[in-house]
């Protein structure tokens, strides 16, 4: 994807443009780095905007788009983002150049590199099962958002957590990638979830599965069914 801006922001309003993120607030929410994770954040079911995620936007991702929202906020149902009128117009340029250069360059899918597929066996007759991996992300933070294959009906993204004493799943929306780290998915943690088998697998088959990160592309992983060590 090639984005079309045909005057780059010049290196200094960036680095105007960063000051001012943290002069006005901004990074309480969005965090220093603009990845959504500010202190004010935390603890609270809003989500302010990871600005690396170009496909996260609502009003658009160009400087211009950018800096219409600083002036206007978002209202409105899941709105929560301030409106930033009283901010002169030179200020919000320099804020949507910052912005815009922590929007990712590369592709997740890309960068995103998979090691250790597989999908455990089904127990008996069973039309579900586990798939496990790792991702080593070598690019900017990122998140694994979904999984897809032909052969099974519903593929999840599963977290398992002890309440009570107990093990139990719980699904969740997104994996974080975090930028240069390892995630592990495997048996007793996070994993995928495959429900509703269409076909009888076995030892020696071969799934493919499609995974869908944060910026929307994808990556397919050849997942072999076997047993682990663990197993
Ligand atoms: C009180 C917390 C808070 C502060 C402070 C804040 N934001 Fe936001 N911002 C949000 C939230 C929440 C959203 C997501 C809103 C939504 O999805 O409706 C958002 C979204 C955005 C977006 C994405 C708009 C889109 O099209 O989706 C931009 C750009 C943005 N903020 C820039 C800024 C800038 C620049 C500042 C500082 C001048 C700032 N924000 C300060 C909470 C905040
Ligand atoms: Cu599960």
């Amino acid at each position: 994807m090639l984005s079309c801006r045909e005057s780059p922001a010049a290196v200094g309003d960036v680095r105007r443009g960063e000051e001012l993120f943290r002069e006005h607030g901004c990074a309480s929410c969005h965090g220093r780095e603009g990845l959504g994770d500010g202190p004010a954040a935390r603890g609270t079911a809003m989500r302010p905007r990871n600005f690396a995620d170009r496909t996260a936007y609502r009003n658009g991702s160009t400087p211009d788009a950018i800096a219409r929202t600083i002036r206007d906020g978002i209202r409105g149902a899941g709105g929560g983002m301030p409106a930033f009128a009283h901010i002169p117009s030179t200020e919000r340029a320099a804020l949507a150049s910052f912005i815009v250069s922590r929007q990712q360059r590369q592709k997740a899918a890309d960068v995103v590199t998979i090691t250790g597929a597989r999908i455990a066996p089904p127990i008996g007759n069973r039309t579900i099962t586990a798939g496990f991996l790792t991702l080593h992300n070598r690019g900017a933070d990122t998140a694994l958002v979904a999984a897809n294959c032909g052969d099974v009906k519903q593929l999840e993204l599963h977290q398992m957590e002890s309440s009570g004493g107990m093990m139990r799943m719980k699904m969740v929306e997104r994996i974080p990638l975090p930028a240069g780290q390892e995630v592990r998915l495997h048996s007793g943690g996070l994993h995928l979830m495959l429900i509703g088998l269409k076909r009888r697998i076995a030892e020696g088959d071969v799934l493919v599965v499609r995974l869908r990160f944060a910026d929307g592309s994808t990556s397919d992983v050849r997942m072999p069914v076997r047993k682990g060590e663990e197993e």
